[in-house]
């Protein structure tokens, strides 16, 4: 290996220290940047020729894998031998390609072709009175915003100039969150309800059988379309004129199109449309310029843009609104909500209420303007849709439209998406999670903060809340849109009640012994108590016997909204008093071994199956046991076939092997289970010793093998369990 490097001849990289052992210092190394802008010579930087004159470049920043491996060569891949066939296990390799095969995202369906750039919104005139939007009100405060530019039906790559609407999308990071005002360069839109837009988009879009024409409406399909859509008239007017054919995107007007809404402090609303007026005036190409640039420079939008922004030559937009009323909007010809319709501003003159200033070039356009996700859904306190059906579909469509694109639900954690304002909820978890939520707070109401642990955040009074008009008004209905539970819903007890009392006494032990056992698994005492509370609620009893399964004291019942109210108890919501007595479907497990004849177990078996019951057969060996009459293999071997596997026993052994299996943990479990279990046991005289040793006591359920015990397996013997175990 050719080692003669040009400035440096030996290079060893210590990261724990700021530079690379034998690195130039600091001063002497020239960045990326420099580099681009000075003429340097070539000895400045570290430099040699590798074996095969290829170069190898040296500077400060040291090369790593994403994993954080130092890298010593990237111009070679590792190989056996320097002609010989590159190896599997370079891992450097596999990286870089593999990193480099994903770097594409799916481009947008429409708006594919954009430029973006980063700026401010200051507010110039505030609107106070007509709506509590942080960003408008206060004279001179500023916002930082990224505007998109776009075309709508090109791909990513296609040129900047054909006749197109652009799209005007601008993300406000106020600090009441990202509003995004996600327009287009002209007032009104082809279609009047979102259902039409995947057929507008197909029509104008490359025709699906021959894959073009790319970039343009002039073609078939669109025409097509559009002339079967007489509501699409108005707007070709705007994309048949100059409008379609923008000098610069510096010089184009924006417009939100639909109508919105403004809410005040007090929660009165007017309607308002947004309009963007450029400082430098429209400008437009002609139709024959227009073709030629896009020979000349496909980029011409682009390049214009970031030129401009590159010279401090910042592009500005005054912001306007009109605004207005309903009355008024009854007075006009056409709907405010529908979106073919503009209002003249000598209707409703425009009010400026602040200026965008677009100053900063992306730093990456991948990062910034491709991942740049609008959400006509990103509103604030102050602003709100209103019933537009196309708008109203569009709050549908884009958070589906990220989600594509991005990959992950978590596309507002990437930089250039993220609120600028603090943010935070109960959201967890999904693909690039980027955060690392400590605590186990991750759903509320909560009270871990009773015994000292984070409990995460709230909503709060003065939180986002919906102008309710709109819905009343359209529908008649008495309440507008509210985020509010029905009182109707409020009787949270009764039921439980109904449900609890209408359980046959087993299930209702079996019910508090349940509690007791997550109860006692509680840690947080308040927790238990408050569980105790609302359980008076329920029936009183059940509370005490909770409290006492747990051996804390009766707290005060709950304060409930309803009080509960005693309903007819419903013997349909017990378990056992619906039980339904047959075999089908259930298991019976024959426990045998050597000396058992097997005849009356193969007597059993047969009866088992002809009452539609399951036998399984169960020996201490599962092949060949020596049984009376013959050998008999077993299904399951006893260790690994525990009576819980099945639904009743029945214990067919002679006296000498129960004497044996009384020595064996499984066998004697085995029964001491059934029992301890309810289930039916049926037995031969000789099993008796067995029982005995696993504590089966006469009783319901224990009985010899014979016809009882078909009718006795189809059931479950509650009446034993207090026998067995303490229930609450
Ligand atoms: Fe869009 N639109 N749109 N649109 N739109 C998208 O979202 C959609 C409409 C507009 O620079 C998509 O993130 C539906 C009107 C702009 O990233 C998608 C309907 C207006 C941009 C989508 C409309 C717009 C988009 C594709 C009918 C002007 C580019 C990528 C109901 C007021 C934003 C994306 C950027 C982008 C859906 C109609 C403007 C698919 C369903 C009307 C400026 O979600």
């Amino acid at each position: 290996m050719d080692t003669r490097w040009v400035s440096q001849p030996h290079f060893t990289t210590d990261r724990s220290r700021s530079r690379p052992i034998n690195c130039p210092p600091k001063e002497a190394i020239v960045t990326a940047s420099k580099i681009s802008k000075s003429k340097r010579a070539a000895s400045e930087r570290s430099e040699r020729r590798g074996a095969g004159d290829e170069l190898h470049q040296r500077s400060e920043q040291p090369l790593t894998t994403n994993h954080g491996v130092l890298l010593s060569d990237n111009q070679n891949s590792l190989r056996a031998g320097d002609r010989g066939p590159t190896l599997l296990e370079d891992f450097a390799l596999r990286e870089k390609i593999f990193h480099f095969d994903h770097e594409r995202i799916p481009e947008r369906i429409v708006h594919a072709r954009g430029s973006g750039a980063h700026g401010y919104f200051e507010c110039t005139a505030p609107i106070p009175a007509l709506t509590k939007a942080g960003l408008l009100q206060k004279k001179g405060e500023r916002v930082p915003v990224f505007a998109r530019f776009s075309t709508v039906a090109g791909g990513a790559g296609s040129v900047d100039t054909p006749r197109d609407v652009r799209g005007f999308a601008v993300k406000f990071y106020t600090q009441q969150g990202n509003w995004d005002l996600v327009g287009n360069n002209m007032p009104v839109f082809f279609i009047q309800d979102a259902i039409k837009f995947p057929d507008l988009i197909h029509s104008v879009k490359m025709e699906s059988d021959r894959g073009y024409p790319q970039a343009a409406s002039a073609h078939d399909t669109f025409w097509d379309f559009v002339s079967l859509m007489p509501e699409a008239t108005h707007m070709i007017m705007w994309a048949m004129s100059d409008r379609g054919i923008p000098r610069s995107l510096r010089m184009m007007e924006g417009f939100g199109v639909h109508t919105f809404r403004f809410v005040n402090a007090k929660g009165a609303s007017t309607f308002v449309k947004f309009h963007w007026r450029p400082r430098l005036g429209i400008q437009s190409t002609l139709w024959d310029e227009a073709v030629k640039i896009a020979g000349a420079d496909p980029d011409f939008h682009r390049r214009d843009l970031h030129e401009a922004i590159d010279a401090g030559d910042f592009p500005e937009w005054d912001l306007a609104v009109q605004v207005f009323d309903q009355t008024l909007a009854d007075s006009l010809p056409y709907d405010v909500l529908d979106a073919t319709k503009l209002i003249p501003e000598e209707v409703v003159p425009l009010k400026v209420v602040g200026r965008m200033v677009l100053d900063r070039n992306p730093a990456n356009f991948f990062a910034e303007t491709e991942q740049v996700a609008f959400m006509p859904t990103n509103i604030v306190p102050g602003i709100e849709f209103s019933n537009d059906p196309l708008l109203q579909g569009r709050l549908f469509s884009y958070l589906d439209t990220q989600k594509s694109r991005l990959g992950t639900t978590n596309f507002h954690l990437l930089p250039i998406n993220a609120p600028k304002c603090p943010f935070a909820n109960f959201q967890r978890d999904g693909m690039m999670q980027m955060t690392v939520p400590t605590g186990r707070a991750n759903y509320e109401p909560n009270s871990l903060d009773v015994a000292g642990e984070p409990t995460g955040p709230r909503a709060q009074t003065d939180g986002f809340v919906t102008f309710p008009g709109d819905a009343a008004e359209a529908t008649g209905a008495e309440v507008g849109k509210v985020r509010q539970r029905a009182k109707s819903f409020g009787d949270h007890y009764s039921q439980a009640r109904l449900f609890f009392r209408s359980q046959t006494e087993i299930e209702q032990a079996h019910l508090a012994s349940a509690l007791v056992f997550e109860l006692s698994k509680v840690t947080m005492a308040h927790i238990r108590t408050r569980v105790l509370a609302n359980l008076r609620n329920v029936d009183g009893d059940l509370a005490a016997r909770v409290a006492a399964g747990l051996g804390v004291a009766l707290p005060a019942a709950s304060p409930a909204a309803v009080q509960p109210v005693d309903l007819d108890l419903s013997p349909a919501l017990s378990i056992v008093l619906k039980a339904k007595h047959t075999l089908q479907g259930r298991k019976v497990g024959i426990l045998f071994a050597q000396g058992s004849t097997k005849a009356d177990i193969v007597e059993l078996r047969s009866k088992i199956h002809a009452a539609g019951g399951t036998a399984v057969l169960i020996a201490p060996h599962l092949v060949g046991v020596r049984c009376k009459g013959g050998a008999l293999d077993a299904d399951g071997q006893l260790a690994g076939t525990p009576s819980v596997t099945v639904d009743a026993v029945a214990v067919m052994v002679t006296e000498a092997a129960a004497k044996e299996l009384c020595r064996d943990g499984a066998a004697v479990q085995f029964v001491m289970d059934a029992f301890a279990h309810l289930k039916a046991i049926a037995h031969t005289p000789g099993a008796a010793a067995l029982l005995a040793k696993a504590g089966v006591a006469p009783g319901d359920g224990v009985m010899p093998v014979g016809a009882a015990f078909l009718d006795a397996a189809c059931e479950r013997f509650y009446s034993r369990e207090p026998s067995v175990r303490t229930l609450a």
